[in-house]
């Protein structure tokens, strides 16, 4: 395809109400968007990095570095690269997979524009809508996470997500299903806080019937996890320890989990995702959409992959005005639990101009 430039626009979007994950609490999410530009059509990437190394080794400066130093210049040096191909030229440079993703996405983006066709569409889904849940943040009290998950429950969304944390899990989650019953469908995310020596304490875990219990141990630790899976009836599914199609492959056939979370940009883009959705989807093992925290852009691409056969279970795909009162694309919201699946060419939305402007703290071009 023939890129004219790529430009690197930070901004900067406050969240409805704080987010806090056993990392971290985020307020105000800083977010860098990649828009490929050719003569025909332009491109969208949100990269999904946080302001801080906290959830991945990933940092929104340092995207906006690797790609501005090392991963532009590798596609401005191939002209005729379409977005199949850019996996393969960034490879060379290792990790930086969040950096990578968003690249890619702007320019799967701008590609199927020109060609008239929908993500969706490309990637290979079979819905046109997606059944979403709701990811709850920890918070200062228990009352105050039975409004929130009541409110939630009220809107409709269809599966419940708690943050945990050594100190605030049995507890919430106990609470959550004396309040709201059995048939809420509830799993839960540690965000690596825990070690191996908390076995007993994740056992506990184990009479509330969760969907399952996300990331419980260190990113690294496939072996860890598999032994836990093997110590704890709630199935263990992986977050950040899945890169790659190849560290999926690893960890069903170490045991280390039985179902994945996949995130798009934690693997490098919408078509690594589809590749573990595969292999997956051939063992049989349940895949549904993670997020992180995206505006409109972000969570359009979402949708799409969760549209695809093997996305069994709810995703943390929320409506717009679960993180933002104002997103950057005309909203998405949520119907009878689902989100529609944008049918438009590429991403099928764009950023309200009006919006991206007020929210934009940098922009940087780079001419091919
Ligand atoms: O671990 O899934 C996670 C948000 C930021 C970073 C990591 C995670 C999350 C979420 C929220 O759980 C998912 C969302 O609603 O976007
Ligand atoms: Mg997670």
């Amino acid at each position: 395809m023939k890129l004219t430039g790529v430009e690197l626009r930070r901004i900067e979007m406050p969240l409805v109400a704080p987010f806090r994950t056993s990392f971290g609490t985020t307020t105000v999410r800083e977010v860098l968007l990649v828009r490929a530009v050719t003569p025909g059509a332009e491109g969208w990437g949100e990269c999904v990095a946080d302001a801080s190394p906290l959830y991945s080794s990933e940092y929104v400066d340092g995207c906006a570095d690797v790609l501005r130093r090392f991963l532009v210049p590798a596609i401005a040096a191939r002209p005729d690269l379409r977005p199949d191909g850019v996996a393969a030229v960034l490879a060379p440079v290792k990790g930086h997979r969040m950096a990578k993703a968003a690249i890619e996405a702007a320019m799967l983006d701008a590609q199927l524009r020109l060609d008239g066709v929908s993500l969706a569409g490309r990637l290979g889904a079979v819905r046109d809508r997606v059944p979403c849940g709701v990811s709850v943040g920890i918070m200062d009290s228990l009352p105050e996470l039975l409004d929130a998950v009541d409110g939630y429950l009220d809107e409709g969304y269809l599966r419940i997500k708690l943050k945990i944390e050594p100190g605030w899990d049995v507890e919430p989650v106990r609470a959550v299903r004396e309040r709201f019953g059995d048939d809420v469908l509830l799993q839960v995310d540690a965000n690596a806080a825990y070690t191996l020596a908390d076995a007993r304490q994740l056992a506990r875990l184990d009479e509330f019937d969760l969907l399952l219990v996300e990331q419980p141990l260190a990113a690294g630790d496939l072996r860890r996890h598999a032994e836990l899976a093997r110590l704890i009836r709630t199935p263990v599914c992986l977050d950040e320890s899945i890169e790659s199609v190849e560290d999926a492959a690893d960890a069903i056939m170490l045991g280390a989990c039985s179902i994945v979370n996949i995130k798009p940009g934690r693997v490098g883009g919408y078509l690594e995702a589809v590749r573990i959705h595969e292999l997956c989807r051939a063992h049989d093992v349940p895949v549904w959409c993670g997020g992180m925290l995206e505006t409109g852009i972000g969570r359009a691409a979402n949708v799409a992959l969760a549209a695809l056969p093997g996305f069994s279970l709810p995703g943390d795909t929320s409506g717009s005005n679960r993180y933002y009162a104002a997103d950057l694309t005309e909203p998405f919201v949520l119907r009878d639990g689902h989100l529609d699946v944008p049918t438009g060419p590429g991403l099928g939305v764009a950023p309200l101009p009006h919006r991206l402007e007020e929210v934009t703290v940098d922009t940087e071009w780079i001419r091919f």
